[in-house]
């Protein structure tokens, strides 16, 4: 089965790429990261696609990167593995993407929302950087866009704890642009980006391009910090036996090491 459902002509200048893993939560394995990028690369090679949205469906965004299919990585593995070419592909897509979030947007989830330009969330939306209930951290940029989205104190509350923002939490805070009824998010999504595919794709792509450079100048030693940190995690016992924990259904005994 495809992990994602891409519509290119959805709706007129308007493509929908649906994440597609119900079971899991939508949570990133590979194959679903993969997936996203090439259909990145083609929607943003489609001149009569001007705006991309991203969806999950109403339970979840996505529950973060696949625990069970990362849980006996090594930091070699992971470094490897290199799935930051993959998540690179997102920030690199000209195009404007907006995230439509509904029920769970954790650890991974999070950060694939926060690398959207914008977020429209229904009011049963929960967001949440709880990497750290597994003995890691963020890798995917929660750390960098979290903060800045957000402000240091709530962010480190957050990161620290694994605490969960709600929906209208998210929007006081300025994480998200606006939270509707769980029946209109999408709806309100596809409009946000009819709105923008009006304006002239010339504009919006070099109006983009600045607004990130502003935003990306100090995003970048940021986001390499983060991702030598993040390898870092997967150098201990305490990465194991959060994992562990999460597969079996108990609580970890985190050990420090
Ligand atoms: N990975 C794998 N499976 C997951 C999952 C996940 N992140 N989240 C949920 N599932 C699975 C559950 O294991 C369960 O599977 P079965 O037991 O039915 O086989 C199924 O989805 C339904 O979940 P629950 O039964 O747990 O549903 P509940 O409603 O009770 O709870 C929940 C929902 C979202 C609160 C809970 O599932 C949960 O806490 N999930 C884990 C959330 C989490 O810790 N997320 C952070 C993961 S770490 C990187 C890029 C990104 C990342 C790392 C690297 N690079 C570029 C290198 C990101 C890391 C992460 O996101």
């Amino acid at each position: 089965m495809d992990s994602i459902l891409v519509r290119p002509h959805f709706h007129p200048h308007i493509a929908l790429i649906q994440l597609n893993r119900p079971k899991e939560l939508n949570a990133l394995n590979l194959q679903l990261m993969a997936q996203l990028r090439d259909a990145l690369r083609q929607l943003d090679a489609d001149d009569a696609v001007r705006a991309i949205v991203i969806a999950g469906n109403e339970r979840a965004f996505a529950a973060g990167a696949d625990i069970k299919e990362m849980a006996n990585k090594s930091a070699i593995d992971m470094f490897l593995i290199d799935q930051f070419s993959t998540w690179d592909q997102i920030r690199k897509t000209k195009k404007p993407i907006i995230a439509a979030v509904s029920g769970f947007a954790l650890g991974g989830g999070c950060e694939l929302a926060m690398t959207c330009d914008m977020i429209i969330a229904s009011e049963t939306a929960v967001f949440g950087q709880p990497e750290i209930k597994l003995g890691i951290m963020p890798g995917a940029g929660g750390t960098q866009r979290l903060t800045r989205a957000i402000g240091k104190v709530k962010a480190m509350e957050m990161v620290l704890t694994g605490k969960y923002l709600t929906a209208r939490e998210a929007e006081q805070s300025g994480l998200v642009n606006k939270v509707v009824p769980v029946e209109l998010y999408l709806d309100e999504a596809i409009q946000l980006a009819s709105d923008i595919a009006a304006m002239s794709p010339v504009a919006v792509r070099l109006a983009k391009e600045s607004v990130n450079l502003a935003y990306d100048s100090l995003l970048n030693e940021g986001l390499h910090f983060e991702r030598k940190n993040f390898y870092l995690c997967f150098a201990s016992q305490d990465q194991l036996e959060g994992m562990a924990a999460f597969i079996e259904k108990r609580q970890p005994q985190f050990k420090g090491k």
